[in-house]
């Protein structure tokens, strides 16, 4: 999901409960909100990053609730004690897991099964052993600890790819509450789902939430083309699907940023002067800025082949504008993020090779996270926001870079149809990120491109993202849980 600055949970340790013990005291509202998540977010953050966080953030506080996950710790005891922290109207609760059930939960199925499939590469699937059942166990043991955490008329929100099962181990303890899943990843074709070790058993877990949220129509429109073709008994209509015990509402739920936010935050002077300085007497150059954490979804090498591919076939941008990556390092116990990241490492060296100088460094490739108030107004600096995914569920980091924009003289974003954004965001560029040679001229016309058409594609982006922020996901999604 969305990444975080501190080590996730770490806050949770305040204070704790056993399993199976007493209630703790909870929220008196009506109605909580139950928020599910791999792990819980730091709610101590002064400033959340991503959709996720914010979004949820303001619903969580508004309604009072709870928010249920991982407590990040590695060597814990799955089943263990849970960790229970009050923040404001919000009780966050951590549940531990075991290194053997981490490895198989999370690096295993959730990461090198589910997260690959998803993303159209089943290339990258590596079946291990044991990794399904650790995945189902894990599943059923924090169902069974968030069980007699609940109240009769709670709204249980479950987010993402590592608790797909989690509704059918709820439904088996008596749980009889409203289930919401959003899945913030890509839901594929019914030929690669099919390819999902025991997709059949991960559907039939699905068909146990009352509301199934995707990012995307596609999206949506994958998941019912699965159900015609392996569940012909259920009935399916444009938003619903009924099955012998259940009505379940379908639909698509964008994730939004907090505009507000990161606008505020990008107009803020850099700190950190490394970055923002400019060596005297330098030729004023445009930057191209990407930012992305590591991982072969997001189409980094093709972005630093039609980096390439500009500046030689477009030698009018030779030391006028340079190539600022940021990619810092995600999953890496997991093979195919270390292959990733030698093939960009060596990308990015390849490019400098070919075209520095004395004065000019074409491509900035940092490898480790920059904090969010230094990426807001770098942002604002870039002429271009370069996001070309290769597969991505929505990709929040385009919706970033149009809320960082100065609307009188804003940058260009060039992004990827297969971006979830890219469905939304038409006044953007949009790219094929295979097609090196299209990307380069694409940039190339991002850099050119004259101040009246940059503001009129910008207004409309900015119109877009404003009206379909983070809290406009999170009160349409409620809404539809609550069955308004
Ligand atoms: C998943 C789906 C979907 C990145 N580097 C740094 C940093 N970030 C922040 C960005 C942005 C977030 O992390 C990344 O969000 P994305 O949406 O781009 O991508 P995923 O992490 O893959 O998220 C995705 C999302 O869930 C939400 O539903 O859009 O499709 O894959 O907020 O700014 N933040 C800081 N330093 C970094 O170096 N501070």
């Amino acid at each position: 999901m969305t990444l975080q600055s501190s080590p996730p949970g770490s806050h949770l340790l305040a204070k704790s409960w056993a399993a199976g013990g007493a209630e703790p005291s909870l929220s008196p509202a009506q109605q909580r909100l139950v928020v599910v998540s791999n792990r819980v977010a730091d709610l101590t953050a002064p400033v959340q990053s991503g959709g996720l966080a914010t979004g949820l953030g303001a619903a969580i506080n508004t309604l009072g609730g709870v928010w249920f996950g991982w407590d990040g710790n590695r060597d814990g005891k799955t089943g263990g004690p849970l960790k229970v922290c009050q923040h404001g109207p919000v009780t966050c609760v951590g549940a531990p897991i075991s290194p053997e059930d981490f490895s198989a939960y999370y690096l295993g199925f959730a990461n090198s099964v589910l997260w690959p499939l998803f993303h159209y590469r089943p290339d990258l699937v590596d079946i291990s052993s044991g990794s399904f059942d650790g995945y189902m166990r894990v599943n059923e043991v924090l169902a069974q600890q968030l069980f007699p955490i609940l109240k009769p008329d709670d709204l249980i929100w479950v987010h993402d790819y590592h608790l797909i099962p989690l509704p059918s181990m709820l439904r088996k303890l008596g749980c009889r509450q409203r289930i919401g899943y959003f899945l913030h990843i890509p839901f594929p074709p019914p030929e690669l789902m099919s390819a999902t070790p025991h997709h059949g058993c991960l559907v039939d877990a699905l068909l146990n939430y009352d509301l199934l949220g995707f990012q995307t129509d596609g999206d949506a429109e994958n998941f019912k083309s699965y159900l015609r073709k392996h569940k012909p008994e259920v009935t399916i209509s444009q938003k619903r699907v009924q099955t012998e015990t259940r009505t379940i509402r379908i639909d698509r739920f964008p994730i939004g940023i907090d505009v507000t936010e990161f606008s505020a935050l990008s107009r803020q002077r850099l700190r950190d002067t490394s970055l923002a300085e400019k060596p005297k007497n330098a030729t004023p150059r445009k930057r191209i800025i990407g930012v992305d954490r590591l991982d072969y979804s997001k189409g980094l090498p093709e972005r630093f082949r039609a980096f390439h591919d500009l500046l030689q076939r477009y030698p009018a941008h030779l030391r006028k504008v340079s190539f600022l990556q940021i990619a810092p390092l995600t999953r890496a116990e997991v093979e195919a993020y270390n292959d990733i990241r030698v093939e960009v490492e060596q990308l990015a060296g390849s490019v400098n090779g070919h075209f520095a100088d004395l004065d000019w460094t074409p491509v900035q490739y940092i490898c480790r996270p920059i904090a969010r108030d230094i990426l807001a107004p770098l942002m604002r600096q870039s002429a271009v926001g370069f996001i070309t995914p290769l597969r991505d569920g929505m990709n929040l980091v385009a919706k970033e870079y149009v809320a960082a924009q100065d609307p009188d003289d804003p940058g260009v974003l060039v992004l990827s149809q297969f971006a979830g954004a890219a469905e939304e965001m038409t006044d953007a560029l949009i790219v094929n990120p295979y097609d090196i040679e299209s990307v380069a001229a694409h940039l190339d016309r991002a850099l050119t491109m004259p101040l009246g058409e940059r503001r009129e594609r910008h207004a409309a982006l900015l119109r877009h993202v404003t009206e379909f922020d983070a809290k406009r996901w999170a009160d349409s999604f409620l809404e539809a849980l609550r069955g308004d």
